[in-house]
């Protein structure tokens, strides 16, 4: 199983952390061992446990091309839940499509996606966002590599070279994943994908306190804590509908959450 999950995704990118590392961590690392609820005869996890949860905040434009490749690649099984604070159609389109939907008053990034994390009772929880810019195709290679043992799955969109992304955004990226690595003393490629895999109890156990930087904190955290964390490279393509990302103060806010969240963890060692 192990085996075949990492030649399907090529791992030229792969951070893993690896089970050592868990287990040494005496305090935050989960038991991976007691977690054999809900999976399936052969003791994985299909798409009947995992949950896609993303904030949406008018996009109208995308959604129902986000849900309805979730439940084609997923075969209607994955769950879907959508924190929205929109003001045009996306609740209802989200609806008609099946997801639950909660609402929330627009508050950025974080506090939509943080909620959207939290609210799955399944035990492994996708996050993505709602603008058709990631690709669900990529849904049953994260699985495979949640039941190869992995704790966060992390989409990695400048491995392929991210040509649909703004340049400037691109540039900050590559700064930001240079800058967590650092700080961090491991080698990251992307830290503010929005595409993830987590066990649910790893989103569960820590305490999320960044906004627009809750991306590159969802990462950090559970890397630094000594979590099974693996980079996988992901296409990414253009966005349908407007951005709700602010380049320059986004980024500044990005920046400042990656220092605060690496200080913290590294104090947290001691
Ligand atoms: N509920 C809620 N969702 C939000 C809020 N801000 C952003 N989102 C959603 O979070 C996801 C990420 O926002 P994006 O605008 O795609 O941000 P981004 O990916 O950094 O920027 P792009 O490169 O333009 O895609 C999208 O699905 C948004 O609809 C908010 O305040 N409330
Ligand atoms: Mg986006």
């Amino acid at each position: 199983m192990s085996d075949s999950a990492h030649a399907t995704n090529g791992s030229a990118a792969a951070v893993e952390n690896g089970s050592e590392a868990a287990a040494t961590d005496d305090i935050d690392a989960t038991d991976e061992s007691t977690v054999d609820d809900g999976t399936d005869a052969a003791g994985e996890y299909t798409f009947d446990d995992l949950s896609v949860v993303m904030g949406t905040y008018n996009e109208e434009e995308a959604i129902a091309t986000v849900l309805e490749d979730i439940d084609e690649v997923t075969d209607g099984k994955a769950e879907v839940v959508c924190v929205d604070g929109s003001s045009d159609r996306t609740p209802e389109i989200a609806r008609e499509h099946g997801a639950t939907v909660i609402e929330q008053e627009p508050q950025g990034y974080g506090v939509a996606v943080r909620e959207a994390v939290l609210t799955p009772d399944r035990p492994v929880v996708v996050t993505t966002d709602c603008d058709d810019t990631y690709p669900m195709e990529a849904l049953p290679e994260f699985l495979a590599e949640v039941n190869d043992g992995a704790d966060v799955v992390s989409g990695d969109r400048l491995y392929h070279g991210a040509e649909a992304m703004p340049a400037f955004n691109r540039f900050g990226n590559h700064a930001f994943a240079a800058i967590a690595s650092l700080l961090m003393g491991e080698r990251v490629h992307d830290t503010t994908t929005g595409m993830r895999a987590y066990r649910r109890e790893v989103v569960q156990e820590i305490g999320w306190t960044e906004n627009t930087g809750l991306s590159a904190e969802l990462l950090i955290r559970p890397l630094m804590r000594g979590y099974d964390v693996r980079e996988r490279p992901i296409r990414y393509a253009e966005r349908l509908g407007e951005t709700k990302l602010d380049p320059i103060g986004g980024g500044a806010a990005i920046a400042k959450s990656i220092v605060t969240v690496c200080l913290e963890e590294q104090l947290r060692r001691f």
